[in-house]
């Protein structure tokens, strides 16, 4: 993002490893000259490239999301970590509820009808699914799923979450069962965090209790879903439909969606608008500034 190049150039004497003709060599030379690392939630920090910096103190990740980076190592290493928490919050949320009223009422392949001129006196767009007053469930009620909540709170939703634990503070429904969650939900939006303990959460048998009438929605990251699985439910109509920012390999989307009309395809852009990617690009940088100012970085990881 050119506005943070800038506020990074103006402060600190920034390398950008995707520059270099030899990124591999590049570090072996000069890994041992960083103090810290800018990276974002897409290009993570693979384990090499942190092995071959030995003097950084500070991680500051442009994205909530840190399932790319390996946080026992940075632990271990005694690697401080910040991520851009709650500014995107109501970003990722509108675009969850966009996927929510596209996929339900078929607005991408409304448009697709009238761009292809079917919207003719004998034609008219097939009938599609009511939002409003619907049951939408919540897999993973942090700071996202939360916003979300707010929002479905318009559409006179009812709601109701799973975790690991009750939300504090919160009086939606909390279902510890993800199967019973699918199985209650019309609407099931998957909000928790990637990485190991949420792989393929979402698989065929959570993707049979939701059912043909309901719609998954996924706006976390690709891994939580069984991508295959997925495929497949669409494919033979197990679920109604999907809406999707997210996807295992980004940015391969696999083939056989492509042709899917139950399903509206995003290239992860929740967090991209103009506004809410400056937030993270200040908060980016603010956390690098607190931590080579000596204080605790202002979003940190474990705080
Ligand atoms: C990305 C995201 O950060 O914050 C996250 O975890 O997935 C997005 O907001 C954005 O694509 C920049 O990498």
């Amino acid at each position: 993002m050119p506005t943070l190049l800038a506020a990074l150039r103006e402060r600190y004497d920034i390398h950008c490893l995707v520059d270099q003709a030899d990124p591999e060599a590049y570090l072996r030379e000069q890994g041992a000259s960083f103090d810290g690392v800018v990276t974002s939630a897409f290009a993570g920090l693979p384990d090499e490239v942190l092995a071959a910096l030995p003097k950084v103190r500070i991680v500051s990740n442009f994205g909530v999301g840190v399932d790319r980076i390996n946080l026992d190592e940075a632990r271990r290493r005694g690697i401080e970590v910040g991520h851009t928490p709650d500014v995107l919050n109501d970003c990722v949320a509108d675009l969850a509820f966009g996927l929510i009223l596209d996929v339900a009422r078929g607005l991408s392949e409304a448009d697709r009808f009238v761009r292809a001129g079917q919207w003719t006196p004998e034609r008219r767009f097939r009938l599609s699914t009511r939002v409003s007053g619907k049951r939408l469930g919540i897999v993973g009620l942090g700071r996202i799923g939360q916003v979300i909540a707010h929002r479905a709170s318009g559409f006179d939703m009812a709601i109701r979450y799973t975790n690991r634990r009750p939300a504090a503070g919160v009086d939606f429904g909390f279902e510890p069962d993800l199967l019973a969650l699918a199985r209650w939900a019309d609407f099931l939006v998957v909000t928790t965090p990637g990485g190991a303990a949420t792989h393929h959460l979402i698989n065929a048998e959570v993707l049979q209790a939701l059912g043909p009438q309901s719609f998954l929605i996924n706006v976390a990251r690709g891994s939580v879903v069984d991508e295959a699985a997925l495929v497949q439910a669409l494919q033979n109509r197990v679920i109604a439909g999907a809406g999707l920012d997210v996807f295992a390999d980004e940015p391969h989307v696999p083939e056989a969606l492509l042709s899917l009309d139950n399903v509206v395809l995003l290239p992860h852009v929740a967090s991209g608008t103009h506004d809410t990617r400056q937030a993270m690009a200040d908060l980016t940088v603010a956390n690098l500034d607190a931590f080579f100012a000596g204080e605790r970085v202002i979003s940190p990881l474990h705080s």
